[in-house]
């Protein structure tokens, strides 16, 4: 039987979904204009005042904000209640640029715990589970997301961080962990040292919510199987609160939105235009009950579809598929959107453990993809014109995938380097020059 954390919000009506919206959208952009000179100025650019928006049928008309827009107002800009309402911030891991920080009172962090409780909820969590928590706590919103929706649940939470993976190990099977949260290709890792352990019997876990980074439904058959558990996709941007803005039910086809407070649009990402309900497109989110910092219209550069058809869990709030990549990581190698989704799906096809490294570089003026993969210790043991013919197989199968050749390099078990966090997948040397 499915359960759900908040069934009157989650299985609600959409005409009632749509009320909610409304009712909130209003205030919030006129609280929004009044408080955030940065975002009135950009609504003056467009010539939009709070009065044109009635309803979210109105929302197309409001400007766009982006992660630019979040770096030129760094750090306080776009705050929209006083600084002392404040109670936290968290951030982004600024690989590219600056970081962005967002703001939390003590309701915005409620309301964000709520969602992730409906995601452990949903992943089948109740009081008496044990929740293993091995996101990144600190500035990464990953920690301290899962631990606050794990304590609304009333679960016992392990606020393991990241990191030392024997001390993982030990407290999963000691505490007898029975929910993990952590990224994929931790969770991998996480399953492959277990095994090598011997210590599959030892542990307890019967379902993983594991996202903030792409993963493809071959990599959740892999650790499903390795791990003897449900693995549930999360998604979410520090930008909108962190994990929890969508999460999975039981029936693994795309992630609801908690949209009783994100309201989501999917727009072309060249030209803006808000694109009929099935398209692919950029995701974007406007946030209906935040106080502290309320982005509206906030470009994720997220690529997916939306899926307004009943879900078989009851729950009526609109789902994402996973992310195909996004719109600023898509490699463009030879002119082709190389998405790296694209290459894991065809590696793992082809029974190649989750670790690779795709490296994009620039030699005599055209662009090189390689794809670096480990082989599994089976593998590793051909002698060399079967590794050679095993790399020519790849070839052609990413030939067929992405249409441009690839060099493919086969490497040795457990030589590419094992991620806690989110995975280095890309390297992408072409931006050095
Ligand atoms: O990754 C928040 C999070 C923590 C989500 C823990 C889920 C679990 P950021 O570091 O700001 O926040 O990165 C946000 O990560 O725009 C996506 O591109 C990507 N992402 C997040 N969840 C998923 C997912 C956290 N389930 C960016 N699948 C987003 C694919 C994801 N990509």
């Amino acid at each position: 039987m499915e359960h759900y954390y908040q069934s009157e919000i989650e299985c609600a009506s959409r005409e009632q979904i749509r009320a909610w919206q409304n009712e909130r959208l209003i205030p919030t952009v006129k609280r929004v204009y009044e408080n955030v000179p940065y975002y009135r100025h950009l609504m003056e650019e467009k010539g939009v005042t709070p009065d044109d928006i009635r309803s979210v049928d109105d929302l197309h008309k409001l400007p766009f904000l982006t992660k630019e827009d979040l770096r030129q107002a760094y750090p306080y800009g776009l705050l929209a209640v006083p600084l002392e309402d404040c109670v936290r911030i968290q951030s982004t891991s600024g690989t590219t640029g600056r970081r962005v920080v967002a703001f939390y009172t003590q309701h915005d962090i409620d309301l964000w715990d709520e969602c992730c409780a409906r995601a452990i909820v949903a992943a089948g969590g109740t009081k008496e589970d044990v929740v293993h928590v091995c996101y990144g706590y600190g500035l990464f919103t990953g920690g301290p997301g899962l631990n606050g929706g794990s304590h609304k649940v009333g679960s016992l939470t392990l606020p393991m961080s990241s990191g030392n993976t024997d001390r993982q190990i030990q407290f999963m099977c000691d505490l007898g962990s029975t929910i993990l949260c952590c990224t994929p290709s931790y969770a991998a890792y996480l399953a492959e040292s277990i095994i090598e352990r011997g210590l599959r019997d030892k542990i307890k876990l019967k379902a993983g919510i594991f996202g903030a980074e792409a993963w493809s439904e071959e990599m959740r058959q892999d650790i499903q199987n390795k791990l003897g558990i449900k693995a549930y996709d999360i998604y979410g941007l520090t930008e909108i609160s962190g994990p929890g803005v969508a999460f999975e039910c039981s029936d693994q086809h795309g992630m609801h939105i908690n949209e009783d407070n994100f309201i989501p649009e999917i727009i072309d990402p060249k030209t803006g235009e808000v694109l009929p309900e099935g398209s692919v497109g950029e995701l974007v989110f406007t946030c209906i009950t935040k106080d502290a910092f309320p982005l509206l219209r906030y470009r994720t550069r997220d690529i997916c579809v939306l899926n307004y058809e009943k879900c078989p869990c009851g729950r009526t709030h609109v789902r994402m598929s996973k992310p195909m990549g996004r719109s600023d990581d898509m490699l463009i190698v030879k002119g082709v959107n190389v998405f790296p989704s694209q290459i894991e799906t065809v590696l793992l096809n082809k029974g190649y453990p989750a670790n690779y490294q795709i490296v994009v570089s620039r030699e005599n003026n055209s662009d090189k993809l390689e794809v670096q993969v480990e082989m599994t210790p089976e593998m590793f043991s051909d002698n060399l014109s079967q590794v050679s013919s095993r790399e020519k197989e790849l070839v052609d199968a990413l030939k067929a995938m992405l249409g441009i050749y690839t060099v493919v390099k086969l490497v040795a078990p457990k030589s590419i380097t094992r991620s806690e966090g989110k995975a280095v997948r890309v390297i992408d040397k072409r931006n050095l020059y």
